[in-house]
């Protein structure tokens, strides 16, 4: 087998820039709580391929599903010859997501393509155009979908001009927003909305339930609940964004059930399909039925191979309560951060919920970000074999995405390879 080395050649002289890899390791195989790279190193998985492997790579059943699913048919495209899995996908998500309403989905390849469409969705559906969204959002990097999302680097250098019609109001970031309660933060937000958009424009108000690439921010309580609320009021659609939160990941199916809310659509992507490509949107069926036959599809989108991962994927989910998992992880790895943010005072917050974690660097004793330190520990971390993400608008947090079959073993490892990246600051 090439080494790492000799792929990292080839790849210079082959594979763009602008797409750029966290590890310079290639990976040979990866199963369970771990990785082995080319070189036959292992590594302890806290990615999850960015929360997306939460049943594990080649996960059982998701392996045999795909293997059956390929040698009855690859694709004939459900917008010219239908089949089973792609209508069973979508039942599922009308049973699993919350709201006890009539709902329907459609499925796309993408999160950024799931987000687009639910904006097409809503704005057909309202006869609306006005988008709202907050600030640290991640929501894809196509052209509409970098519009909706915050930060410029790397994600919108250079890449404009963007979508219009696109409005960003304050996040409840309860560690950076002087405290504000979850009312306080929603009528703040909707203050603004009503004053710089109007309330009567508004198509779409979308949202991250936790948000994921702009800091594992969680709002304070109350404040999604409001949201909803007023969004109800205005007769604009409330679409959470599920994309990186959704599957378990956070304790629950969906991270709108922590909250009691049930949006009017919900995208979902990554975890759904054990690693294959597949995204939807669900919601409800007067929205969904709204756009016109043909007004919605793709070449891919609902591929069948996809669709059998995504049943052994959800399959898999229940059989083994993957929910529950994600709640263990968060009560073993939980009070382990907690103990290095006593003994590291650079750590301004732990936060996060279930499986989706994460440690906000700063200054000690202020709330400065500090995103040099947070990528020497993201360093040191894959130094000694531990695959760590950092995210955040400032680049200063650290998150905890493992696969919700990793073993106790595994994730107590991984703890400690973190505390040691800790160590050598
Ligand atoms: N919405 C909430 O988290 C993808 C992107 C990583 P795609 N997040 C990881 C990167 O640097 O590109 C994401 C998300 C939320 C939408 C998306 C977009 O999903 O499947 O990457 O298009």
């Amino acid at each position: 087998m090439a080494s790492s080395d000799d792929l990292h050649r080839r790849r210079s002289s082959a594979v763009a820039r602008g797409v750029s890899s966290m590890i310079p390791a290639y990976v040979s195989s990866a199963g369970g709580g771990t990785m082995t790279d080319v070189d036959g190193r292992e590594w302890i998985d806290f990615a999850a391929g960015i929360a997306v492997t939460n049943v594990g790579n080649s996960a059982p059943k998701v392996v045999a599903a795909i293997k059956e699913q390929a040698e009855r048919f690859t694709h004939t495209c459900f917008m010219i010859a239908p089949y089973e899995q792609y209508v069973a996908v979508c039942e599922e998500l009308a049973a699993l997501t919350p709201g006890d309403f009539e709902k329907r989905s459609a499925l796309f390849n993408s999160g950024a393509e799931a987000v687009e469409n639910a904006v097409k969705i809503a704005r057909h559906a309202t006869g609306r155009q006005a988008i709202v969204v907050f600030d640290h959002a991640y929501h894809g990097r196509t052209n509409l979908t970098m519009a909706l999302t915050a930060k410029v680097m790397p994600y919108k250098q250079g890449f404009g001009p963007f979508a219009p019609e696109i409005y960003r109001v304050p996040m409840s970031y309860p560690f950076r927003d002087g405290g504000r309660d979850g009312a306080q933060a929603a009528a703040y937000a909707t203050g603004q909305i009503e004053k710089h958009v109007g309330a009567s424009n508004v198509a779409a108000v979308l949202i991250e339930p936790v948000q994921g690439e702009g800091g594992f921010v969680v709002p304070a309580a109350g404040f999604l609940p409001a949201l909803a609320a007023w969004s109800k009021q205005a007769g604009a659609v409330f679409i959470a964004d599920e994309i990186q939160t959704g599957f378990c990941r956070t304790g629950s199916w969906f991270a709108s059930e922590d909250e009691g809310i049930e949006p009017d659509l919900i995208t979902t992507a990554k975890g759904i399909a054990g690693g294959l490509p597949l995204a939807a949107v669900t919601g409800r069926a007067e929205l969904m039925d709204a756009v016109h036959p043909g007004g919605l599809g793709g070449t891919y989108g609902g591929n069948p191979i996809a669709c059998a991962a995504a049943l052994a994927s959800i399959e898999t989910m229940r059989e083994l309560d993957l929910a529950s998992a994600a709640r263990h992880i968060e009560s073993v790895a939980r009070p382990r951060l907690e103990a290095l943010a006593a003994k590291h005072p650079i750590i301004g917050e732990i936060r996060g919920r279930g499986a989706m974690l994460a440690v906000e660097l700063v200054v000690p004793g202020s709330i400065e970000p500090d995103a040099a330190a947070t990528a020497a520990v993201a360093k040191a971390a894959h130094e000694s074999g531990l695959l760590l993400l950092t995210c955040g608008t400032y680049g200063n947090v650290i998150r905890l995405l493992p696969p919700l079959i990793i073993s106790d073993d595994e994730l107590d490892r991984g703890l400690t390879l973190l505390e040691q990246a800790f160590a050598t600051l």
